[in-house]
């Protein structure tokens, strides 16, 4: 096979896979296009659909020079195939097949659970550009509401990844399920999103922050996981896909950051010396910590659900397979089967939270969700730093695992961010201590006032330290022409 690291732009769609010697996936590809770009118009970016965005687009699947910055308007933007290169040689990496040549071909034995896996990833990406489609309007500046696009079509793009290899390695049934990638919709009561986080809304700016940290972080998580499949194709693109992620990821750390940063310069100029003097805080037009704290809370525990249940055979299953891995599977050292090895794994028995060795292969999403909560503690250390840098006596801290969740052991208790168990009662009671109220929401909406004036940024957040594709403060990364 070819290993082609720059785009071809001889078909519609541009694409290093040799889509135009492939015309029954291009014909595929190329039917489907049109229903992409009445979804991406009907439900992206709500009214900017005719302004110029200086975007960078992959032009290469080169690290060393894959993307190109310019103004592009975004229902032009060319979404495409990019696969990263073959490895030469490449070897199933764990599971019952753990060292046979990886698959270039669907396994018939595993062709259901495979597809399953390539749904719900395609499933997220649209549903994500949905929660986000109201935030251009209330962009507190140029910056980031280029840097919100950017993320908007990449997530389009990681669409356009996964129905790749559905219709190129699923047949009718893989067409079927494109098809259906842009029928759900985020939040939708008779057809939503297949997974719980993706159905909540994202209402204003930090909530966007906190999503491209913490569940574009599961996005990273399962990317890297599914870079470890033994089939090649889902590896290639999913490794790609890493390459933009991590960008998403800079967008959610930073937005947090600045928006920390603005609260304790504006608490210093005030001389306002108590965090927790919310009302103060607030008059000052900034977001209160202890309000960043329950945002927080709320986006990690919604994460944390992405990672299903501690106990899976589902997740077994794909391991033994060898259709997805751990994080950095071909860097651990054991055997990648995990006949005999065992995990230390969290569950509630008898209203006590306890932990036990069980099987390592039943625990698969737990060790995947613990690796995700350390990746994600780096962040808020780095947060942190900026408070106390200020001078300002107040620490974010992750809480406990088992706080606000929806799916596994902990669905059905109620704990506190410190991981107590409460009754139903108590759990009422504090509830909006922990996680955003009414009221909180309000008060964030009430900031969301745009701000579109080049090189300037909403009274809430410091502006970057530098510009995207280095370019100086005042550089308009969008002109605006209203649709
Ligand atoms: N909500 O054995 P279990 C991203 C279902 S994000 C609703 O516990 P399993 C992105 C589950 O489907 C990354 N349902 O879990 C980020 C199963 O149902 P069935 C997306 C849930 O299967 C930002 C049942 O409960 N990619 O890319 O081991 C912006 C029992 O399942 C949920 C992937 O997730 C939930 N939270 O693990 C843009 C990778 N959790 O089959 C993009 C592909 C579980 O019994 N997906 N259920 O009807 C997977 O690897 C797995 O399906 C999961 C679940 C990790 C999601
Ligand atoms: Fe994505
Ligand atoms: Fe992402």
């Amino acid at each position: 096979m070819k290993n082609n690291l720059d785009v071809s732009y001889d078909t519609l769609i541009p694409n290093n896979v040799n889509l135009s010697s492939d015309r029954r996936v291009l014909k595929a590809l190329e039917k489907w296009h049109p229903g992409y770009l009445t979804w991406w118009n009907d439900l992206g970016p709500k009214g900017f659909q005719e302004s110029n965005v200086y975007l960078r687009t992959a032009i290469s699947v080169d690290p060393k020079g894959w993307a190109k910055f310019d103004y592009v308007k975004m229902p032009e933007y060319r979404w495409g195939i990019l696969l990263a290169p073959q490895v030469e040689d490449r070897r199933i990496p764990c599971g019952e097949h753990y060292g046979k040549p990886a698959w270039q071909e669907v396994p018939g034995e595993y062709r259901s659970l495979l597809r399953r896996l390539v749904v719900i990833q395609g499933d997220t990406e649209p549903a994500s550009v949905e929660q986000q489609r109201f935030l251009g309007k209330s962009a507190p500046s140029l910056y980031d509401m280029r840097n919100l696009f950017q993320v908007n079509v990449e997530e389009g793009r990681h669409l356009w990844a996964m129905v790749y290899i559905l219709q190129k390695y699923f047949g009718a049934d893989g067409r079927e399920e494109a098809n259906g990638l842009l029928q759900r919709a985020s939040g939708s009561e008779e057809a939503p999103r297949m997974l719980g986080a993706f159905n909540e809304e994202t209402p204003d700016w930090l909530s966007f922050f906190m999503f491209t940290y913490f569940t574009d972080r599961d996005g990273k998580m399962q990317l890297e996981a599914l870079a470890q499949s033994g089939f090649d194709p889902l590896s290639r693109t999913c490794r790609f896909m890493l390459t933009e992620e991590a960008h998403h990821m800079f967008v959610g750390e930073t937005g947090v950051g600045r928006t920390i940063q603005r609260t304790c310069e504006a608490m210093k100029e005030a001389g306002i010396e108590d965090p927790n003097d919310i009302e103060a805080v607030r008059a000052l037009g900034v977001i209160d910590l202890p309000t960043i704290q329950k945002k927080m809370n709320l986006h990690y525990s919604l994460s944390l659900d992405l990672f299903g249940s501690e106990i899976s055979t589902n997740a077994a299953n794909a391991f033994t397979a060898g259709i997805k891995g751990r994080y950095g599977e071909n860097k651990i050292d054991d055997d990648h089967q995990l006949h005999n090895d065992l995990y230390s794994a969290v569950s509630v028995k008898n209203g006590a939270i306890i932990t036990e060795d069980v099987p390592a292969l039943s625990a698969i999403n737990m060790r995947l969700r613990d690796d995700y909560s350390k990746d994600a503690a780096g962040g808020v250390k780095r947060w942190n730093l900026v408070i106390s840098k200020a001078g300002v006596p107040f620490e974010l801290t992750l809480p406990h695992q088992g706080f606000h969740r929806q799916i596994g052991t902990f669905a059905d208790h109620n704990l506190s961010p410190t991981g107590e168990i409460l009754t139903d009662e108590q759990w009422k009671d504090a509830k909006g201590q922990w996680l955003p109220t009414t009221a909180d929401g309000d008060f964030i909406k009430s900031l969301m006032k745009p701000e579109w004036e080049a090189g300037k940024y909403a009274g809430w957040i410091s502006p970057p330290r530098i510009g995207i594709d280095n370019k100086p403060g005042d550089f308009e990364y969008v002109e605006i022409h209203m649709a």
